[in-house]
């Protein structure tokens, strides 16, 4: 289910060229408390779009490559397309202040298995707060999920109200917690405007099939 106009201009960091003058791939974030689906959801994406785009993926955990385990089990990628951040006591910290881990990992990844179209960077567990630099980053995604309450929405915040694209995860689930999708969808209107929302569900027939669908065009906006 799809909410807004999900073709918004893309904001995009400043350079978009490596030192050698070729294009470097987009780089999108994934934000979103602990659990939400932000793995399931890059696996989810990996598997949509391999054969079509060339990609890799930067996880970022506290103290373990958990994440980067998880992807290497499923073989969602080939193991040289998937590095793990570790990030020590303060995951918003890699995402937001000091980048330069993950910006030389990204850069590691054009030099060994590109060129690349696209990174996806999962930021380690957070809260509501994170959010991704914009010079580490071109889009942001937040994943929040319908078990983790039904008004995390209205209560806004920054991944919330100014990602560029807001998941609303585990849609399956709403029955069994007691959440009112309906309501979920409106409240992120509200706090999003024009932004795009995504009600899904990974363990649907449809999965993750409208966010890749946002990838691919924002890909398009980007080689454009
Ligand atoms: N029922 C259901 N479970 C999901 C869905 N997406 C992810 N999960 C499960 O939720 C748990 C946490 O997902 P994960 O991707 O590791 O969350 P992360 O901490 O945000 O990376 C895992 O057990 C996933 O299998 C979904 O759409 N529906
Ligand atoms: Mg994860």
């Amino acid at each position: 289910m799809h909410l807004g106009d999900h073709h918004n201009t893309p904001a995009v960091s400043a350079d978009a060229h490596r030192p050698d003058g070729t294009r470097r791939a987009l780089r999108i974030g994934l934000g979103g408390p602990v659990g939400s689906g932000k793995t399931a959801t890059v696996a989810a994406l990996c598997r949509a779009l391999r054969e079509e785009l060339s990609l890799a993926v930067v996880t970022n955990d506290i103290y373990t490559r958990e994440d980067a385990e998880f992807l290497l089990r499923e073989a969602v990628l080939p193991p040289e397309r998937i590095s793990a951040v570790e990030t020590g006591a303060c995951p918003h910290t890699a995402i937001r202040d000091d980048i330069s881990a993950n910006l030389e990992a990204i850069e590691d990844l054009e030099e060994e298995v590109g060129p690349l179209d696209l990174v996806l960077v999962e930021s380690g567990g957070d809260n509501l707060t994170a959010t991704f630099s914009k010079g580490l980053v071109d889009a942001q995604i937040f994943v929040i999920d319908v078990a983790g309450g039904d008004d995390i929405p209205r209560k806004g915040g920054p991944g919330v109200s100014t990602a560029d694209l807001l998941i609303v995860n585990k849609t399956d689930l709403a029955p069994y917690v007691g959440s009112d999708l309906a309501r979920m969808a409106a409240d992120a209107k509200a706090q999003r405007g024009e932004l795009p929302v995504v009600l899904q569900s990974l363990r649907s027939e449809e999965g993750v099939r409208d966010v890749a669908d946002w990838v691919r065009a924002r890909i398009a906006a980007w080689t454009a």
